[in-house]
């Protein structure tokens, strides 16, 4: 009942990574987050007491997925965008009832044994499962029916992308063949602290998750990053509404890798990820510049998350 489809293509770009990094200020691409180790560490993430979202998510599709099922129908192809371990798709699965369900992610082992276990537990829907990163826009494949689209998108994981990226990610979306549906998870605005707890927790997890990224570019491009040299910040610019992430140098001191170096000062920062955090009435906004009609959105008592329901004009 699987199929499984390899687009992954060439991995990572070594040119656009070195690149980054000689970049003023230095920055790498969020996706180098997530090696094997990587992933393990942001799943690990999403159970610290201070990391809200995925749990706030979790509980708004609990509590209101009859609600969202009725808002958007049943029989349709949801396509998983970032599926990871399938979970929150297989969560709404039972309400949503898809007639074909189509995992997208970059980590290709990861997904195709989670897409083999959803195949397991629902043997009457269709499972595709496509290793491919969709950071740069969505690349339609092929061989995959394109019809009735309910893209699923979760996690609050379009906050990687600045506003005006996330509104031309959206409008590629839904151009691929309209009308189609979007059920989308965003963060919201609320206060410093929690925020800034939300990604630097006490445990240090999130801080093992961003050095790890170190280890990840050791690997791609020969670069001999000393962990122990960095450490993990994350603060909350609100003026840009976004969490900054960042890796801060502890010393003076010089980085090799295959045709390159690089000198960091001690406090020089290398920008590992921005998450950008909404008012609803900004991200609705957002939908309709990308062309999206507004249908309902759902959200936890303290407007902590919202989960939106939206469809192409
Ligand atoms: C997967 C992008 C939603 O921004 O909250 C968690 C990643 N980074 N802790 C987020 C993340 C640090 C996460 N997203």
């Amino acid at each position: 009942m699987l199929n499984f489809i390899d687009h992954s293509g060439p991995q990572a770009s070594a040119a656009e990574i070195i690149q980054g990094l000689e970049a003023n200020p230095p920055q790498v691409s969020p996706r180098y987050l997530y090696d094997a180790l990587g992933s393990q560490l942001f799943t690990a993430i999403t159970e610290l007491p201070e990391y809200y979202p995925t749990r706030t998510e979790h509980a708004i599709f609990a509590g209101y997925g009859a609600a969202i099922a009725a808002s958007i129908g049943t029989g349709r192809t949801l396509v998983d965008l970032g599926a990871g371990d399938c979970a929150k798709a297989a969560q709404l699965m039972p309400q949503l009832i898809p007639s074909h369900y189509v995992a997208i992610d970059i980590a290709a082992d990861y997904l195709r044994k989670a897409a083999h276990g959803i195949a397991q537990r629902f043997p009457a829907m269709q499972v595709t499962a496509i290793a491919m990163d969709f950071f740069e826009g969505l690349d339609w494949p092929e061989e995959i029916d394109k019809s009735r689209l309910l893209f699923f998108y979760p996690g609050s994981s379009i906050g990687n992308f600045p506003p005006k990226d996330a509104e031309q990610f959206l409008r590629k979306l839904g151009q691929i063949n309209p009308p189609s549906d979007l059920l989308i998870g965003v963060d919201l605005v609320k206060s410093t602290a929690v925020l800034e707890a939300a990604y630097d927790d006490a445990l240090g997890v999130t801080a093992c998750f961003n050095l790890n990224l170190l280890l990840h570019l050791n690997r791609l491009i020969g670069a001999d990053f000393n962990v122990r040299n960095f450490q993990h910040r994350a603060i909350f610019n609100r003026e840009a509404s976004r969490i900054e992430m960042s890796l801060v140098s502890r010393s003076n001191q010089q980085v090799r890798w295959n045709g390159g170096e690089r000198h960091f000062a001690q406090g020089d920062a290398l920008l590992t990820e921005y998450s950008y955090k909404y008012r609803k009435e900004d991200f609705q906004a957002l939908l309709q510049r990308a062309g999206f009609e507004f249908v309902q959105c759902w959200q936890d008592e303290d407007n902590n998350f919202m989960v939106c329901h939206a469809r192409t004009i």
